[in-house]
């Protein structure tokens, strides 16, 4: 079996029944399959909102390409990364090293775009959209580098795992309440009859943002391979419901704001889009 200290993410380490292997393709396999889908249903909402909120399902769709070719490449990482003994799948002790680094990675680039959206969609002015932008992402990339950082000392002794796992969740919160901000403004700014969506969607935010740092603990209960094919299933609920279902959610808010604003799609959008009246 490979050196603890060299092989970075406790995947390396657990040999998996051929069930858990499976599974693991499967939940990989799922998940780049849903956020490639979904570029084509945000695009096409984008035809049905007024000119102003169009980015929001816009860069739902970006957020769709970027996080699905990562994980389409966490996926083939997976399949090179074991091999059938016979009885398990071993990981290999060569060639290979399967890693979730890239999805920290990916998330440099998807997370400041999804804290963007919420600004846009709730129609702050563009002053203030910009200042509250970039004090949510400043957080927000120091907390996914620090976790980085820290999620390569899962295999060996915990201690710089759970150091720098600290120091990413006080980025964190430090981001969690520059978002509260931008809510409590989308709280002022909205039309009476959409007020109560800001408040849901920063609970829905909180639940499921929150879902990445006991992925990220997840080692401490031990290595096996429930464990590791869980992480992975905690990672996929995580990316489904922070990009996917959030950019559904806030292209609806967005679609009945543009109605109360008086926008009418063209004719021609709203008969090729199912999703066009509403
Ligand atoms: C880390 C390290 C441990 C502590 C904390 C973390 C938080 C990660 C978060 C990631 C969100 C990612 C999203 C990606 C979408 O593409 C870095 C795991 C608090 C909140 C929304």
């Amino acid at each position: 079996l490979a050196d603890p200290d060299l092989v970075g993410n406790i995947e390396n380490l657990v040999a998996l029944t051929s069930g858990q292997y499976t599974l693991g393709s499967l939940i990989l396999m799922v998940s780049y399959g849903a956020h490639f889908a979904f570029i084509v249903y945000f695009l096409m909402t984008s035809l049905t909102l007024a000119p102003r909120y169009r980015i929001v399902p816009i860069l739902s769709a970006i957020v769709m390409a970027s996080a699905g070719l990562s994980l389409l490449r966490e996926f083939s990482l997976w399949e090179a990364s074991y091999a059938f003994d016979g009885a398990l799948f071993q990981p290999l002790a060569e060639g290979n090293v399967f890693t979730n680094a890239f999805r920290y990675g990916n998330w440099t680039i998807t997370v400041p775009i999804l804290l963007t959206q919420l600004p846009i969609a709730f129609a702050l002015a563009r002053p203030e959209l910009h200042k509250r932008a970039a004090r949510m992402i400043v957080p927000a990339v120091l907390m996914i580098w620090t976790g980085l950082y820290g999620q390569f000392g899962e295999t060996a002794d915990l201690s710089r795992l759970n150091l720098w796992g600290v120091i990413s969740t006080l980025f964190f919160v430090w981001m969690l309440v520059e978002v509260r901000g931008v809510i409590g403004a989308a709280i002022r700014n909205s039309p009476v009859s959409l007020a109560a969506w800001p408040k849901n969607i920063w609970w829905y935010f909180l639940a499921t943002w929150g879902i990445y740092p006991i992925a990220y603990a997840l080692p401490q209960l031990g290595l096996t391979g429930d464990i590791v094919v869980g992480r992975q299933l905690l990672f996929s609920i995580a990316d489904i419901s922070t990009k996917l279902v959030y950019g559904i959610l806030l292209s609806r808010y967005v679609l009945r704001r543009s109605a109360l604003e008086g926008y009418a799609p063209a004719a021609e959008a709203l008969e090729t889009s199912p999703l066009g009246a509403s």
